[in-house]
C-alpha cells in the first residue's frame, strides 16, 4: 500500500520516518514543495493552490491514502482536496488541543504553530471546544519554520516557550506545526521533565491503520 506524505518542506519528513518505523509495511512515499515553503505566512486560499499542486506526484503514484503533514495545509486545504479527489483518503493533522487539555494538570498549555494554524477556522474551532477553563499561551513561532526548514534548528528561540513554563506554570506543549518535530528533543529538554511535549506522529500512525485495514477489507 502506498502511502503519500506531503508538507511544503521538511516537516513532512520527520512525519514519514517516524511512519516508516510505525508501518514498515507501507510504501511511504514523499512530496514538498520546497520553491515555496514556508506556507505559514501565506492566504488560505494560496495554501490550497500550492498544495494541490504539491500533492500532484503522490496522485500519479497512486498513493491510496496522502496524510498532509502539515497542520497549515490540513486547515487551509483538506476539506476542498476532499471534494477534489473523492477516491482518495485524504488524513490531516490538527493542532493536540484536545490531549492536552486534558494532561494537562496545571490548566495551561502552550501551543506552538504557524501564524496561518493560529488565525484558522479549524483551531479557533477547537480551542472553543476543548479549552474551557484551560489557559492557551500562543508563543510567536512565526520563524521558526523557516530556520528550521534552513538547519539553523539550534537557533529556534525557546525563550518564550521556557518563560510560559516557568511563570506561567505551563505543563503541555504541543508542537503545532510538522518542522517543530525536528526540534522536540531540544523542546524537551529545555523545558524539563515535568513538562509534556505532544505532537502527532503515533496518531496518524494508527489513523493509517484503520484507514489501509478498512480498504483491504471491501
Ligand atoms: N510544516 C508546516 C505545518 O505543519 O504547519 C508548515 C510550515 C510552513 O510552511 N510554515
Amino acid at each position: 500500500m502506498h502511502v503519500g506524505v506531503f508538507d511544503s518542506g521538511i516537516g513532512g519528513e520527520a512525519v514519514a520516518a517516524r511512519l516508516r518505523e510505525l508501518l514498515p509495511q507501507a510504501h511511504v512515499v514523499t512530496a514538498h514543495d520546497h520553491p515555496n515553503v514556508p506556507y505559514g505566512s501565506r492566504s488560505e486560499d494560496e495554501v490550497y493552490r500550492l498544495t494541490k499542486q504539491a500533492i500532484q506526484p503522490l496522485l500519479s503514484a497512486r498513493c491510496a491514502v496522502i496524510v498532509l503533514a502539515c497542520n497549515t495545509a490540513t486547515a487551509a486545504a483538506i476539506d476542498r482536496l476532499r471534494v477534489d479527489y473523492p477516491n482518495t483518503a485524504f488524513v490531516g493533522l490538527e493542532p493536540m488541543v484536545k490531549p492536552a487539555s486534558t494532561l494537562s494538570a496545571s490548566k495551561t498549555i502552550v501551543v506552538c504553530a504557524t501564524p496561518a494554524t493560529l488565525l484558522s477556522q479549524r483551531y479557533q474551532r477547537l480551542k472553543r471546544d476543548w479549552t474551557a477553563g484551560i489557559t492557551v499561551i500562543e508563543p510567536d513561532c512565526s520563524v521558526w519554520a523557516e530556520i528550521i526548514e534552513t538547519r539553523r534548528a539550534d537557533q529556534v528561540d525557546l525563550d518564550p516557550v521556557i518563560r510560559a513554563v516557568q511563570r506561567e506554570a505551563a505543563d503541555v506543549v504541543v508542537l503545532a506545526c510538522t518542522h517543530y518535530h525536528w526540534i522536540k528533543l531540544q523542546v524537551e529538554s529545555a523545558v524539563g521533565s515535568h513538562v509534556t511535549v505532544l505532537e502527532p506522529s503515533d496518531a496518524i500512525a494508527a489513523q493509517i491503520r484503520r484507514i489501509t485495514s478498512a480498504i483491504r477489507g471491501h
